[in-house]
């Protein structure tokens, strides 16, 4: 499967200098540690794990599992018998025994103020706030948000503060095994936090702060959270977020229907008196007389309060190799009913929430190894990942990862357009950022604005670069390689999913040869495969269905709470495989390209949303009977929310119903979800069994005439009608 030398035509190769440091300097020698990840994965994960802690080693099978749905439950071990903590992994290994202790975990710094920048003005600016809130809502990084809002942490200081907030969750009643959401801008605290909880053996549960109140009551009831743990508020650009205020909506939202939570600690990230903070996170140095802090005496605690009077020493909990670590969620779908006034008890797509859970030790194991070898960590690298730490990327490679290493990070609340689009290379200048990880929806945005902004700065430090999240386009790559890494940096495409818990398929920096838009071969212990419609497993050059045929140890366990689900979602479509959900190429040399999602989601900035979620959405709205949503390719955001609306009898369509729905969603789900086109649809294309066929709404949408085979098609004459009104504009940014 994987060829015995590399290709030599059309790839682009890493330097020589690379080559010399690396982990793993050649081909063939990623070729032969793979094919002992797979042949002997005792032996392989065995001398990883000799790296950690292990309070008591293991007694089984290194990994154990059932793939097929037919021989029974779908389960996977690793590791069973042996006890450790990750956060002493993480934390405690790397101080006492590594000595690392004054070294750096992060350095933090919050977003430039566009004050002391000079604002800009008019369109300009406006079309960059869009851009900003819609496609790279979630990459923002640890630096503060005025110039001078910055702090190091080193790893002592990390361990001390975790193990303060360790204690004041147990003060607060919480235990092994409960459920905590986090919901938090980009803050140290928040690694504080989820870590704490992980040296509690709490399960964290963090949810992206720009989610709405919504979003998060969903989530707190979903996974049967006993605390929140929230901030006052935080700026995205100069927009104020009143978080505490969203949080309290949320809380509201779980009393009414029926889940009360008992407690809600709160940061004072905003409104703290600088003299008060400390060795925290800085407030920000501009004033916020907009900010809003509703305090409910019978719920709310002050984090600092809290903090002042706890201990600083707090043991770990022992936990076992599959003890739950955190879950994240992600969106998926069901049929629910609903009535409402115009027509009572139809059938409708709910949006219905997936908790991905994942386990200590296999994922610890994981991330370690995948974040050592595909960025190739080296001591005095300083490591950029500019995502959240409310998606999996931050959880994998901004927390565990990284610290798993005794590795260097920046960490930024910042926009990385804000207050200019050079704003990136200034902080990879600033911190001599050598291994930068980001998305391509933020390089396809930056590239449209040229190299100047990139040149100004020198980036000699870079050496490798990362990509995560969509596949990325030839142009987009060739552009992140000639004009950011100056043909100096080899390009990681890491193609992975929450469900993975780490990199899947992905480049090595100095072993594979790269080639634009490939995510190119497994990782170690990933046995990946391409499956026709019929489930038969294609050879050689091929398309299909991405499946993978055996477990690594980094792969989700369950769904919270619906282990059913979880095998329906990813196990019976094709029994004896994990399928992905992607489709997938491979070509002559066995490189394996992505070519998108095959199921009802959609991939807006990287981040997957369903279409069922949003169409839910839409038809909660009391003026609208019918929604169905699809994908419109976008330029920089990837692809874009096409929605076609039918509303209720005697209703009229008008721009602000438009607004209204617009809102709506957001409401529902979050920015990232708002609809980028919406179309009156009195008609929709469905077959005589009533479908709707989503094959010929995408073809609307993207003004392509030729709908291929519409034989089953009940009525054609929507479909002119529907192309007839399209949306010809461009969308709303
Ligand atoms: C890590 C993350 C997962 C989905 C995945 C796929 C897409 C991620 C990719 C990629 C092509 C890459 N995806 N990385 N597609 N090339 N390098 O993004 O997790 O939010 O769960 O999304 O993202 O479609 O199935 P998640």
């Amino acid at each position: 499967m994987i060829p015995d030398k590399a290709p030599q035509e059309n790839v682009f190769h890493c330097s020589e200098d690379l080559k010399k440091e690396s982990h793993i300097p050649s081909f063939e020698k990623y070729k032969e540690l793979y094919i002992r990840s797979i042949e002997n994965p005792d032996e392989f994960w065995g001398a990883i794990a000799k790296d950690f802690f292990w309070k008591t080693k293991h007694t089984g099978q290194f990994l154990d599992y059932n793939f097929d749905v037919t021989k029974g439950e779908i389960f996977i071990k690793f590791m069973e018998g042996a006890t450790t903590n990750i956060c002493y992994n993480l934390l405690d290994r790397n101080v006492h025994e590594r000595k690392l202790g004054d070294n750096i975990a992060f350095f933090w710094l919050v977003e430039c103020s566009a004050k002391r920048y000079g604002r800009k003005t008019g369109r300009d600016m406006r079309v960059l706030y869009l851009m900003i809130s819609i496609t790279i809502d979630y990459f923002w990084f640890k630096e503060g948000n005025e110039p001078g809002d910055d702090l190091t942490v080193t790893y002592k200081e990390l361990l001390q503060k975790v193990c303060r907030f360790a204690n004041v969750l147990k003060s607060q009643g919480v235990k092994k095994g409960d459920r905590v959401s986090i919901y938090m801008p980009m803050v140290v605290e928040l690694v504080v936090a989820m870590l704490a909880c992980a040296r509690i053996g709490a399960v964290h549960s963090i949810v992206f702060a720009g989610f709405s109140a919504e979003s998060l009551c969903e989530r707190i009831i979903d996974s049967k959270c006993s605390l929140l743990i929230t901030a006052d508020g935080f700026y995205r650009g100069d927009k104020l977020i009143n978080l505490k205020l969203l949080a309290d909506e949320a809380l509201q939202k779980c009393r009414d229907k029926g889940f009360p939570l008992k407690k809600c600690i709160m940061l004072k990230h905003l409104s703290k008196e600088p003299e008060a903070a400390g060795r925290q996170s800085p407030p920000a140095k501009r004033a916020c007389p907009d900010l809003e802090v509703p305090w409910n005496p019978d719920v709310d605690l002050c984090w600092h309060t809290l903090m002042s009077g706890a201990a600083d020493e707090c043991e770990p909990e022992w936990c076992e190799s599959e003890d739950p670590l955190f879950i994240l969620y992600t969106s998926g779908s069901t049929g629910k009913p609903k009535c409402n006034a115009a027509s009572c008890c139809r059938l409708l797509m709910v949006s219905s929430l997936q908790g991905v859970l994942h386990t200590v030790s296999g994922y610890l194991l994981y991330v370690a190894a995948t974040f050592k070898l595909v960025f190739d960590h080296q001591p005095g690298d300083v490591y950029w990942c500019t995502a959240d730490i409310g998606w999996i990327t931050g959880h994998s490679y901004i927390t565990y990862g990284p610290l798993a290493n005794g590795a260097t990070s920046v960490l930024f609340e910042g926009l990385p357009t804000y207050p200019d689009v050079g704003r990136m290379w200034q902080i990879v200048d600033k911190y001599q950022v050598t291994k930068f990880y980001t998305a391509p929806t933020a390089i396809r945005l930056l590239m449209k604005y040229g190299s100047d902004p990139v040149q100004k700065y020198k980036r000699k430090s870079l050496k490798v670069l990362g990509t995560v999240g969509e596949p990325i386009n030839p142009e987009a790559w060739q552009w992140y390689h000639g004009v950011v890494g100056e043909k100096r940096c080899p390009i990681v495409d890491t193609f992975w999913q929450t469900e993975t818990g780490g990199h899947v398929l992905t480049p090595l920096p100095a072993a594979t040869p790269m080639k634009p838009g490939s995510a190119t071969f497994p990782f170690f212990g990933v046995v990946p495969a391409i499956l026709n419609e019929s489930g038969e497993e294609l050879e050689g050059p091929s398309e299909g269905y991405l499946v993978f045929k055996q477990p690594w140890p980094g792969v989700m366990r369950s769904v919270f709470g619906n282990h059913e689900r979880f095998e329906a979602t990813y196990f019976k479509k094709f029994p004896g495989y994990y399928v992905t959900g992607d489709g997938c190429r491979r070509d002559k040399d066995g490189y394996y390209w992505i070519t998108g999602r095959i199921d009802d989601m959609l991939n807006v900035s990287g981040h997957l949303l369903s279409t069922a979620e949003v169409e839910s959405a839409l038809v909660e709205h009391k003026s609208v009977v019918e929604a169905a949503v699809v994908s419109r390719p976008h330029a920089v955001k990837g692809e874009s929310l096409y929605c076609f609306v039918t509303l209720n009898d005697g209703v009229a369509y008008s721009q602000a119903l438009e607004a209204e729905l617009r809102k709506q969603v957001r409401e529902k789900i979050g920015a990232i979800a708002t609809p980028d086109y919406i179309q009156n649809a009195p008609g929709l294309p469905k077959t005589r069994s009533g479908k709707i066929m989503r094959r010929v709404l995408r073809k609307i949408a993207c003004n392509e005439k030729d709908l291929g085979d519409i034989s089953t098609l009940a009525d054609s004459s929507v479909v002119d009608e529907l192309f007839r009104n399209r949306c010809a504009t461009t969308a709303r940014v």
